[in-house]
């Protein structure tokens, strides 16, 4: 399939991100070959999966391919946008997703990977929560993701500097599951699947889906959504967040005026 991987060992599905000259950027098109492929699994006799890149890359994915994002006056993670379609996905797909994690992870890799189930990355591994950084006004269930994978102090330094915090620090603050050696990354991804995949499926996949339910029921009145909504869209209808999207292609530093 285009851009990825895909293979069953059993019980075990394991997709790998193989489309490396474009950084494993979530593409329309990886995302399409994503989700195919999840589906796949779903209709098959599959009780866990194993989301990687190939062994030893650089750059897990580098996010949203920014080429396809709007450049101005349009939502640009909208309802439909591919990563919004993905992260849903993973987060619905029956079975438990392990992210399994070499190399640099940026924006909204970081959030697909925190979308999966649980996270084993090597400590070598970054995560860098990047909307500041192109001026783009992350989406509500987006922010929703990060809220759940760490406490709102850890969620807010990552979203306003844009740094990269290593693996070590995201497994001491909760962010993810393990840290391991990259010579052992595979052997301890694939003992903890298999494990996973001994017990009950029915009884895994429910609880999945009350976990899912569950940290979703955040209330919002209708107005605090439609406020954050318009907020959201100054941000895409602003100079910066053009000139953001516009720097990128032409690699060089924004220059935000702030408006
Ligand atoms: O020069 P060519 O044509 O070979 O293209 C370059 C990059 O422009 C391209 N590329 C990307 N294309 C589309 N979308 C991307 N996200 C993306 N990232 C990179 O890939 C070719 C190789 O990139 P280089 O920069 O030359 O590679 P390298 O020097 O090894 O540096 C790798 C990193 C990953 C450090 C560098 O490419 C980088 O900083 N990429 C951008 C990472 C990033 O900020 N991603 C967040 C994208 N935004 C989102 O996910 C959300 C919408 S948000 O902005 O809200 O967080």
């Amino acid at each position: 399939m285009d851009s990825i991987e895909v293979r069953q060992d059993g019980h075990i599905g394991i997709i790998t991100l193989d489309n490396p000259k474009k950084l494993n950027a979530l593409s329309h098109a990886l995302v399409t070959s994503l989700i195919h492929a999840l589906n796949q699994f779903a209709e098959r006799d599959v009780r866990v999966v194993i989301l990687r890149a190939q062994p030893g890359v650089k750059v897990w994915s580098a996010g949203h391919d920014v080429g396809e994002l709007p450049e101005g006056r349009r939502d640009p993670l909208g309802w439909d946008d591919p990563l919004r379609n993905l992260v849903r996905s993973i987060e619905s797909h029956p079975t438990p997703v392990i992210a399994m994690i070499e190399g640099t992870v940026w924006g909204g890799a970081v959030e697909l990977v925190l979308a999966c189930d649980i996270i084993i990355a090597v400590p070598e591994s970054t995560f860098a929560v990047t909307p500041a950084r192109l001026g783009v006004p992350y989406n509500v269930s987006g922010m929703m993701t990060f809220m759940s994978a760490a406490s709102l102090r850890i969620v807010k330094e990552l979203a306003f500097t844009a740094a990269p915090v290593d693996a070590v620090r995201a497994e001491r603050v909760g962010m993810i599951n393990h840290v391991v050696a990259s010579d052992e990354l595979e052997a301890f991804t694939l003992a903890m699947a298999a494990t996973i995949a001994d017990n009950a499926p029915m009884s895994i996949r429910v609880m999945k889906e009350q976990l899912r339910v569950l940290a979703g029921a955040k209330p919002v009145s209708p107005r605090g959504f439609e406020k954050v909504q318009g907020l959201r869209r100054v941000v895409y209808d602003s100079y910066d967040y053009a000139e953001g999207i516009r720097a990128f292609k032409e690699k060089r530093r924004p220059a935000f005026l702030g408006r």
